[in-house]
């Protein structure tokens, strides 16, 4: 029997099957989902297509942007394979108006285009709109610290709401709460920047949270980075002595009129019960003096006092760009211990970031304070001499009350290891969970493989990023440092890309960069600069070309090039000012910071040092700078400046080559950072270049098989040998466990973190010198970009293939790892390679994200063994070792003879 479907039917079946197969996902407005507080006039869109199918290209699309019903902007059907960033064409946004916008995509799959709608809610889009004023508190003994003021003001809701939006900002760090709840779920706000000349505010939907009748709206402020010392020498109120609110609630009623309530001299004040609270020696409150109610309408503020009005000003404030710090995971205590000294020590098994919240009933008057610690040392005892003079406490005195929940606000710590004091009776660890806190960044990579020590690291190397990363990227989170050390982000920063979603996170960054850069060009060593002047250091202050650079290339994000390129520019033609004869040799110079030396532990290998000559290295990165700026300079293009940089990168390996190079091409610093930096940069001649290989192997032997690079030499290392064909004994240095290695720690240690130095703690449990070692600072985490480029092999192509666009899934076999796992969600969607070894062969899965293309490397010399699903391919290349294909989006399953 036959069946005849009327052709409606058959044609909506037809759309349905194939619409099935082609969806658009992961919109995106400036690089975040559904953002709330844009004020960038020509936001820009982004989606990534999905399909089950092969071979997927976008051939046109269409966006269209509507406020309500109304339409404020249609592209029309555009032909084109661009899915990312495409800057709003329409009518001026408004400013505080949610805006929905949808997407069609066409493919060369599928005969219906694909549908995806998602929203987006401007900010303040012109300066001139805030209408409030900067208040502080006008108490008194509120400067230098101390006091955490709460401040308040009640407003009536007289008619029915359409739309309310809080505009909020401090200098200092605020907690705003309206009718007794909390304004949004982040932490730390505003976040830091360079406060005088860049300050971000955050926008709030609070709707849900005004009621008619009276209302109020409650602000606490902390000191924050805004005048907690910082750095070193007791240096306090770096930004100002005076914390301060913005605040501006903007109330839209269903009847279309509006309504403002601001910061301004109608507001109260008075102090908290947050007696004390700075970022590095931690806080203090006394429960007994909370004012319950205090931010409620009906409280009674008769008794506050007025607050005053600052004159800071308005006219520099932006739209928050960055992701903000949230809460994320949580920890129990895994153990209680008691040290030796009798004292209780709760275990949470992770160095984390944050603080511990726990629940209590105690007594009136009862004084609880927790120390917090990164390391016990090999007695038990908490070992607190790495955090110099930060005091990283909570206090907190009870008010007696029962089963309260108690957490600090304005402040957060580095630990593992919590030593409890005050507690009655026995501890019950369950009432304790470590919180942590950082940049609400997403996951974008996975890794993992055969050998559990490196499955470790690559966890160390995430959790360092999470701990440090906390709205400026950070050395360390628990000494009294935890500065924006540019050398740690620019080494790290490629590594960081994998890990997390961190383009908008260094865009943030990146304008504080520029902001606190310095007249002549220089970049500070920490941005925000809590420092002073500097004249720029080789690896540190190049983070200001490097990380714009890294960023385009992973995220394929121009923007960040164009918005930094005259700041790199700048920086640039500073160093070429010092440089005499094209040799950047002269002044302060970290160079290969915290590299090996055998006095730095007792089990010394080698007998010797591993010092490099920091205008050598300095060299290096001179040229690396340039070729960085050749390139960024032809992604702008900028043709005109293109050649006077190329120009210049061969005269400064000119000057490379005769100031620090032998006849035959050795180097007068016999390093492993030496030979790797020349060999990563192309400073030597190509035909010395084998040479160079064979030392820096010859090196690694000679210190059977360990690292002794420092900050600049490691990010480098592993990547080097795999280029020189030497992936073996880039192996080898990834699975030696001994000092210094990267599994030291973990297999020595246990270690949860990545340090600061490779014996933070020595191979005899003591610790290094105590002056400087942090358990948790991520530089010599920069492996994990090779792991995720060599070993699962994903990596991206440059200049036209940015962001994935055109992919490279090239893993490199070895250590005796059986399989390696990995993945990675690009701008485009997920990438994948897993590989597994099965006796002579090997299997490696692979997946595409539509839109892109990706070239092959198979890891095999028997060409006729390669199959896709069982089916021989053809069309293959051989390239060197390598036989290659280029492939379109989709999931393969490739089998080959690897034996
Ligand atoms: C210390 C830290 C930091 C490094 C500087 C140079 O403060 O190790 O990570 O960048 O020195």
């Amino acid at each position: 029997m036959k069946y005849h479907l009327p052709p409606f039917l058959i044609a909506s079946l037809l759309s349905f099957s194939s619409w099935a197969q082609l969806s658009v996902q992961n919109l995106t407005v400036e690089n975040l989902s559904n953002p709330i507080g844009i004020d960038r006039a020509q936001p820009r869109f982004s989606w990534q297509l999905n399909s089950d199918k092969q071979n997927v290209k976008q051939t046109a699309y269409e966006i269209s942007v509507r406020s309500g019903k109304k339409l404020v902007w249609s592209t029309g059907k555009i032909s084109s394979e661009n899915s990312l960033r495409i800057p709003y064409g329409g009518a001026n946004l408004e400013s505080d108006s949610k805006y929905t916008w949808q997407v069609k995509v066409w493919d060369n799959q599928t005969k219906t285009p694909a549908l995806a709608t998602s929203n987006f809610q401007t900010a303040m889009m012109r300066h001139d709109e805030w209408k409030a004023q900067w208040i502080n508190s006008g108490i008194e003994a509120d400067s230098v610290n101390g006091i955490v003021p709460h401040l308040r003001k009640t407003f009536e809701v007289k008619k029915p709401i359409a739309s309310a939006t809080v505009f909020v900002t401090s200098r200092g760090l605020y907690e705003a709460s309206l009718n007794g709840k909390r304004v949004g779920d982040t932490f730390l706000t505003p976040g830091w920047t360079s406060y005088n000349k860049h300050l971000q505010y955050q926008t709030y939907d609070v709707t849900k949270q005004l009621s008619t009748g009276k209302n109020a709206v409650g602000v606490t402020l902390g000191s924050g980075w805004y005048r907690t010392k910082l750095a070193w020498e007791n240096h306090k109120n770096l930004y100002g002595k005076e914390t301060a609110l913005l605040f501006q609630l903007h109330i839209k009623y269903a009847d279309g009129s509006e309504d403002w309530i601001v910061s301004d001299n109608s507001w109260k004040s008075t102090t908290s019960h947050i007696l004390f609270s700075e970022i590095y020696d931690g806080e203090r409150q006394d429960l007994r003096k909370e004012i319950k109610g205090w931010d409620l309408a009906n409280f009674d503020d008769s008794k506050w006092q007025n607050v005053k009005i600052a004159s800071f000003a308005t006219d520099y404030l932006n739209a928050s760009v960055n992701e903000p710090i949230k809460k994320h995971e949580t920890f129990k205590p895994v153990k209680v211990l008691t040290s030796p000294k009798g004292e209780t020590i709760l275990d949470f098994g992770q160095n984390v970031v944050g603080w511990v919240k726990f629940k209590i009933s105690g007594k009136a008057g009862q004084m609880i304070k927790l120390y917090h610690v990164e390391m016990l040392d090999k007695h038990g005892v908490p070992y607190f001499e790495n955090l110099r003079s930060a005091k990283a406490q909570a206090h907190y005195v009870l008010s007696g009350e029962p089963n309260q929940t108690i957490e600090p606000h304005f402040t957060f710590f580095g630990f593992r290891y919590v030593k409890v004091e005050g507690l009655e009776g026995k501890i019950n660890p369950e009432d304790f969970t470590a919180v942590t806190l950082y940049s609400d960044m997403k996951p974008l990579g996975s890794f993992e493989c055969s050998n559990p020590m490196v499955n470790q690291l690559q966890k160390n190397i995430q959790w360092g990023q999470r701990g440090n990363f906390l709205d400026v990227p950070t050395d360390c989170p628990q000494r009294d440092e935890r500065l924006g050390w540019t050398g740690d982000a620019e080494v790290f920063s490629r590594t960081a890309a994998y890990n997390f979603n961190v383009n908008q996170f260094f865009a943030k960054w990146l304008k504080d960069v520029t902001a606190d850069q310095e007249p002549d060009g220089a970049i500070p060593f920490v941005i925000p600069n809590v420092l002073g002047k500097v004249t720029g250091a080789a690896g540190w202050s190049d983070a200001g070309i490097i990380i714009p650079y890294n960023m385009y290339v992973v995220y394929g994000d121009k923007q960040i090039l164009q918005d930094q390129y005259a700041s790199m520019k700048a920086y640039l033609n500073h160093v070429r000012g010092l440089a005499k004869n094209d040799l950047w040799n002269m002044g302060f110079q970290f160079a290969d910071w915290l590299s090996y030396r055998v006095d730095d532990s007792k089990s010394a290998i080698g007998q010797k040092s591993a010092v490099t000559d920091v205008y050598l290295v300095a060299q290096c990165f001179y040229a690396y700078n340039i070729e960085l700026m050749i390139k960024a300079a032809k992604v702008l293009q900028k043709n005109e400046e293109v050649a006077d940089y190329e120009a210049l990168l061969q005269r400064v390996k000119k000057a490379f080559q005769q100031e620090f190079m032998t006849a035959s091409g050795r180097l007068i610093s016999e390093t492993q950072t030496a030979y790797i930096l020349a060999l990563q940069f192309d400073m030597l001649p190509e035909s010395l270049r084998q040479n160079a290989v064979n030392r820096l192997v010859e090196n690694i032997k000679s210190y059977e098989y360990h690292l002794t690079t420092g900050f600049l030499g490691t990010p480098f290392l592993n990547p080097v040998l795999t280029r020189y064909g030497q992936n073996d004994v880039a192996y080898k240095l990834l699975l030696q466990d001994t000092y210094p290695s990267w599994l030291y720690p973990i297999k020595s240690h246990g270690a949860t973190t990545i340090w600061e130095r490779w014996d933070s703690m020595k191979p005899d449990s003591t610790f290094q010198d105590p002056g400087m070692t942090s358990f948790n600072h991520y530089a010599y985490g920069a492996v994990g970009d090779w792991m995720y480029r060599t070993i699962a092999g994903i990596d991206t192509k440059e200049a036209d293939g940015a962001g994935y666009k055109l992919s490279v899934i090239k893993p490199e076999l070895g250590g005796g790892l059986t399989f390696a796992k990995g993945s990675y969600l690009t701008p485009y969607g997920k990438i994948a390679s897993n590989w597994k070894i099965e006796g002579d062969w090997l299997t490696l899965e692979i997946e595409v994200p539509a839109n892109t293309e990706s070239t092959v490397y198979f890891p095999t010399s028997d060409i006729s063994s390669i199959k896709n699903n069982g089916v021989a391919l053809t069309d293959l290349k051989q390239e060197g070792k390598w036989i290659s294909k280029t492939f379109g989006s989709g999931k393969y399953a490739f089998t080959m003879k690897i034996r």
